[in-house]
């Protein structure tokens, strides 16, 4: 029996309050096609409200030392474990994805809040000595102020405590917008920091659409950085109107992200490594493998390994344990890869297994697509360049390391890649060489750990990292403080 939730429609989080909009929406279980709750459409006096009601609070909350902030996160971060499975059961059914993947998004957030509340007792800044004497030299971080987040529906609960507690530690208030497809991972999150006895106005939950809520975050003088995980359109629009104001924003926008399987690989390794990250997820992770680079010397028998293996994948309703693939979010998601799987057809590549929608009996309520294996394809077609976000993987044959390498690297993108390989001299070419932010070596291409920096290169991102303690560069301004105790005007550079 499936965990319910106790309420038929979401509220807004404003100012410690729940604050009910008479406007709303459907939000349906992937799955199965019901809906399973209403989400309120904001509008832009619901942003005013919350934007105003973090710029008081933070102006307290900065004040509170950050070893005292990193207590509310531990609390977080215990509530948090405590309800690991009741969350993980409402994220699959909300999401669609696997009940074990939707334990270990919800352990990812578990990390992250211990992680980042161990910062309250870092957050640490430089001393330096000065050029001149008795003059004190040293750099802080410095809270921005009342922060922005937009967060999308595939990772709902991880990548808003990416986002969110990096800036609660760093003396930020928060205005969030979550993905309306996936509300529900935002709503249990609030009350876990209502509980925890986060200070009100700290956190603000605005729901509604992108084309409202999000450009009015964008667009408020009071908001100074935004963070936002999403589409790559979407992105570029957000950078456009924030360079226009000079606002501190971060990016962070997929990836095409590659498996290179050489001559040399642990075939059986790779096969499983494949299956992990193409079709895990339903393909609908930024970090997803949708292309494999494989060497020409093993390129058949990694087809026949793969096509086999695929064999195995259970697709259905993840709240069953023994199902591997889930559905896809919604109608829109699977017209958009069913689009791919034509357009890979007319260029050429050869379909060796999958390429439909599962439309009968238990899948006809749901959103579920074939596992899709393509072969043949080369790194110049659509399907071997742009995001699909969907459980199709295309396989680009080589005849060289230095040829994968420049394959996968002839992308737009630049997050995840992955080689898979027994040769140590490979190895380290590879870290160096690969044009991405992260570098698995022998791993598929997913799996990122939260003390560590999670972004990309090129078109993925804008240069900022999510996650890790990169983070908090997204989130603070850096302070350059000078003490001078020489009781005289001494002038830098010049009384030397
Ligand atoms: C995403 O798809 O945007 O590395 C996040 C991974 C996960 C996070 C994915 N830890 O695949």
């Amino acid at each position: 029996m499936a965990i319910q939730l106790e309420t038929r429609k979401l509220a807004n989080f404003i100012n410690g309050e729940w604050v009910e909009v008479s406007e709303s929406t459907g939000v349906t279980n992937p799955a199965t096609g019901e809906e399973i709750v209403q989400v309120p459409l904001s509008n832009t006096s619901d942003v005013e409200k919350a934007v105003q009601a973090a710029k008081e609070a933070q102006k307290e909350w900065a004040l509170v030392p950050a070893p005292q902030r990193a207590e509310v996160l531990y609390r977080v971060g215990y509530l948090l474990k405590e309800r690991k499975e009741r969350l993980s059961q409402l994220l699959t059914q909300e999401n669609g994805k696997v009940i074990e993947e939707a334990r270990g998004e919800v352990q990812e957030g578990i990390d992250m809040a211990f992680y980042i509340a161990g910062e309250g007792r870092r957050l640490f800044g430089q001393t330096t000595p000065a050029e001149l004497k008795n003059k004190f030299a040293m750099s802080q971080r410095a809270p921005v102020g009342v922060v922005g987040i937009i967060t999308p529906w595939n990772f709902p609960i991880a990548i808003a405590t990416w986002k969110s507690f990096p800036a609660i530690i760093a003396g930020n208030a928060v205005v969030w917008k979550p993905a309306t497809e996936t509300p529900i991972m935002a709503y249990e999150l609030a009350k876990i920091f209502e509980e925890a006895g986060l200070p009100k106005g700290v956190i603000n939950v605005v729901f509604g659409s992108g084309s409202t809520v999000g450009d009015a975050f964008v667009h408020h003088t009071d908001i100074r950085v935004i963070s936002f995980t999403g589409s790559n359109d979407t992105g570029r629009n957000i950078a456009a109107a924030c360079g226009k104001q000079l606002k501190k924003v971060s990016l962070e926008m997929g990836g095409k992200n590659a498996v290179i399987v050489m001559d040399d690989a642990d075939l059986e390794l790779a096969v499983e490594a494949i299956l992990w990250s193409a079709f895990g997820t339903s393909g609908q992770r930024c970090t997803a493998c949708s292309r494999v680079i494989v060497h020409e010397a093993v390129k058949e028998t990694l087809e026949e390994r793969l096509l086999a293996a695929m064999e195995n994948l259970t697709i259905g309703n993840g709240l069953n344990e023994s199902i591997k693939v889930g559905p896809i979010i919604n109608k829109a998601g699977i017209d958009k890869i069913k689009s791919y799987i034509e357009t890979g057809k007319n260029e050429g590549a050869k379909l060796l297994a999958g390429g439909y929608e599962l439309t009968e009996g238990e899948y006809r309520q749901g959103n579920y697509f074939a596992p899709t294996l393509f072969t043949d394809a080369t790194a110049d077609m659509r399907i071997a360049q742009e995001e699909i976000f969907g459980p199709v993987v295309s396989l680009i044959p080589v005849k060289s390391f230095e040829e994968a390498i420049e394959v996968n690297n002839g992308v737009e993108y630049g997050l995840s890649s992955s080689i898979f390989t027994n040769d140590v001299n490979r190895v380290f070419k590879a870290q160096r060489d690969l044009d991405t932010g992260i570098v698995y070596v022998n791993a598929g291409t997913t799996g990122a750990e939260i003390h560590l920096p999670f972004g990309g290169t090129k078109g993925t991102g804008n240069g900022h990292r999510d996650s890790g303690v990169q983070a908090l560069d997204v989130f603070t301004e850096w302070k350059a403080v000078y003490v001078d105790y020489s009781g005289t005007l001494q002038r830098a550079q010049i009384d030397v």
